[in-house]
């Protein structure tokens, strides 16, 4: 049964940065799936379409504690790029970018992906050694990365400001030509629809609250809100959450949840052309095709579970906007939220299958996994069909903290932890 009417719209109770949701009945849940995904954002859904579409598995759910692309999904500033240091990381984002390159055509749904560049801005002698660090090792792994001047970046972006008296000069940046923007919304309504046409059961107000492990340790089913459900196979893609679900299945993660919060302008006139962002000053800035500026703020300093941030932190990146920009001096600020991110040690996902039978974790993308959508998704399905890590993510996984076999991409990270 099609449940999707792209003509059937409401507000969306968020009042989320791009506006109006199609809306989405869930139903009932059956009494046992051949496979579970809790946590309906981007990932999950996504990986939902895979296991369906790729795998050929059809009984399908992805439970969602509130409404789909109501967590992360529909809460970040849609920043796409695959300029990450290690070789792992620039397999893993890239594999992504491929899949951005194709997803409209893919889903029959225009997730505007917009390939205008994203600009990394270095401030210091050590961002110029970083930055330049990342080209090279960008371009060895044949992803598209080079170093632009000061006066380069500015014939890019005209609004940047290079000239003297800033506390923190540019001194040059990082341009990924590639990397871009997409409308977060519907890439989680892409993924519905087409999961759905498949059919995945994608089931709304359904909180998971307990995992039930057989008495040889395997998943049998899952409690939710909604009853119990049986299944031997459960994915979880809880950004924020993670923690509290898998420690539901008696397994602790190497994860720590914190707000991170972005804010909105008024919508103005097409003024900004591409993506800019600094990582030392804590400000990253794009324009959304409804013409709000798009900005997002620093990590909050304390783990927490609540989906805003402290005050003093929005307050701080409009500072350091409005220097590098001072054009947007004038401009107002329409909303701001803040949602929940988890980080792992290492600033890397986990994407793997656990010591538990038949559970799967996708986690730890922390401030970054919104440009990771398409290729989480299709790395979490493979994972989850074929019980084995696709070579991509496999050296994605929990064992690696206590291996010591890190990979670091805190540099990397847009936003500074
Ligand atoms: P989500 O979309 O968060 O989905 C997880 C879902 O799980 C949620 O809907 C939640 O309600 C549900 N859930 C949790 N617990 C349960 C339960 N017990 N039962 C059922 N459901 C449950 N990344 C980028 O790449 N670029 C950016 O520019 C960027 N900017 C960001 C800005 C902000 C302000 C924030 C908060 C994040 C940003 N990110 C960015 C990170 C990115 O948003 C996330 O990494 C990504 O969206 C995670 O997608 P997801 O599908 O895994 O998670
Ligand atoms: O990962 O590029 C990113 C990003 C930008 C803002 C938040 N995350």
């Amino acid at each position: 049964m099609q449940r999707f009417s792209a003509l059937s719209l409401i507000r969306h109770s968020l009042g989320g940065h791009l506006g109006w949701q199609p809306q989405w009945r869930s139903p009932e849940p059956k009494a046992e799936y051949d496979a579970v995904i809790v946590g309906a954002g981007g990932h999950g859904l996504g990986a939902a379409y895979y296991l369906a579409k790729e795998h050929g598995m059809r009984n399908i759910a992805v439970l969602e504690k509130g409404w789909l692309g109501g967590g992360n999904t529909g809460r970040n500033t849609t920043i796409i790029r695959s300029n990450y240091l290690y070789d792992e990381s620039a397999a893993l984002y890239d594999h992504a970018l491929k899949l951005w390159e194709n997803l409209s055509r893919e889903l029959n749904y225009n997730v505007m992906f917009s390939q205008r560049g994203v600009m990394m801005l270095a401030h210091t002698v050590h961002d110029v050694q970083i930055f330049k660090r990342h080209v090279h090792a960008n371009r060895a792994n044949g992803v598209d990365n080079e170093w632009l001047t000061a006066e380069q970046a500015k014939e890019f972006c005209p609004p940047l400001h290079i000239g003297p008296g800033l506390r923190y000069p540019v001194l040059g940046a990082a341009l990924q030509r590639r990397g871009g923007t997409a409308r977060h919304d519907a890439v989680a309504w892409g993924y519905a629809r087409a999961a759905d046409a498949l059919g995945v059961d994608i089931i709304q107000n359904c909180e998971v609250t307990a995992i039930r492990r057989g008495t040889a340790g395997a998943v049998e089913a899952v409690e939710t809100s909604r009853g119990a459900i049986r299944t031997r196979k459960i994915g979880v893609s809880a950004a924020g959450n993670t923690s509290v679900v898998m420690a539901m299945a008696g397994l602790r993660m190497p994860l720590e949840s914190y707000p991170l919060q972005a804010l909105v302008s008024e919508p103005v006139k097409p003024m900004f052309p591409c993506v800019a962002m600094s990582n030392t000053i804590h400000a990253y800035i794009s324009q959304s095709d409804k013409g709000e500026l798009v900005i997002g703020a620093g990590m909050d300093a304390y783990v927490s579970y609540s989906q805003h941030g402290a005050l003093h932190i929005p307050a701080q990146t409009l500072e350091a906007i409005c220097e590098l920009f001072p054009m947007f001096r004038r401009m107002r600020m329409l909303r701001n939220w803040g949602g929940i991110v988890d980080v792992t040690p290492d600033r890397s996902p986990i994407l793997a299958k656990t010591e538990v039978a038949g559970l799967y974790v996708n986690c730890g993308w922390g401030t970054g996994g919104f440009k990771a959508t398409p290729g989480a998704a299709h790395l979490l399905a493979w994972t989850i069909a074929k019980d084995e890590p696709h070579p991509i993510n496999a050296p994605f996984t929990i064992e690696r903290f206590r291996d010591g076999v890190v990979i670091d991409e805190a540099a990397a990270a847009a936003v500074s932890h």
